[in-house]
């Protein structure tokens, strides 16, 4: 549901879930994506679903391609293995979706660019190479953000300059669009980044909340200003609760300036 109006006229949105203290805080300020125009690179979208059947209908999916099967639909295929489309919808939902009382995005009101890249049933170098052929077809389609849940590891030293899809996020970085990927799944050990996200000059983003939940299960204990006698849920939501405060005070000190 649509709740009461917020400061500058955005509407607070419900976000069902109880979480997302750090999109609340930035719809509350009427930031919602509007006019960014956002890529994302992964296994596919099944646009049917209730979180993002509102940017259908609102014509907000300017572009889609499937660079595995070379077509311009990216739910799953017939050659695919089934649940290909899975990863990717939850990406883009919990980046844009929009289905008040169950998820909204932070960036509900952006624009997306959506590129199927990733193959779920194998790891090969010709999703690198979906993966490069995707960056170039947003940047000719005018992304203002690239964004990738994807890492590949084909035996590239992480400096920045080896992985093929590293080279192409270096240039998309120096045309000026932000590239924001993950770091991979292997870490917090050295020597576990993925390509792309060792490139220069893009944002990339370690598992916030899988390394919490090792640190809780592995320590057997929680950082000193979560109560231990909380569930992990509850810790999650003041973790976020933090957060949110962290980013208004950030704002507010930007504003100030
Ligand atoms: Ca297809
Ligand atoms: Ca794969």
């Amino acid at each position: 549901m649509i709740g009461s109006a917020a400061p500058g006229g955005q509407r607070v949105l419900d976000l069902g879930c109880g979480r997302g203290g750090l999109a609340v805080a930035l719809h509350a300020r009427g930031l919602s994506g509007r006019a960014v125009r956002i890529a994302v690179l992964d296994s596919g979208f099944k646009l049917v679903h209730d979180a993002l059947v509102s940017l259908v209908n609102d014509s907000r999916i300017i572009a889609a391609r499937d660079f595995v099967h070379a077509d311009t639909s990216v739910a799953d295929d017939s050659l695919d293995v089934p649940g290909q489309e899975s990863h990717g919808t939850q990406v883009l939902a919990t980046l844009g979706g929009l289905a008040p009382g169950h998820v909204v995005g932070p960036a509900f009101g952006a624009e997306f660019i959506l590129a199927k890249t990733e193959d779920i049933g194998s790891e090969t170098p010709v999703e690198e190479d979906h993966y490069v052929a995707a960056l170039e077809w947003a940047d000719s389609l005018g992304a203002d953000i690239l964004t990738s849940s994807l890492s590949y590891d084909f035996g590239y030293v992480m400096d920045g300059t080896q992985g093929i899809s590293t080279q192409a996020a270096n240039t998309a970085a120096s045309r000026g669009i932000l590239l924001v990927t993950a770091m991979g799944n292997s870490g917090p050990a050295p020597l576990t980044l993925g390509a792309p996200a060792d490139a220069f000059g893009i944002l990339a983003v370690g598992a916030v909340k899988r390394a919490i939940r090792k640190y809780y299960e592995q320590k057997g204990s929680t950082p000193s200003w979560l109560p231990n006698e909380l569930t992990f849920e509850e810790k999650q939501a003041l973790e976020e609760e933090e957060l949110a405060k962290k980013l208004s005070k950030r704002l507010k000190a930007a504003d100030e300036k």
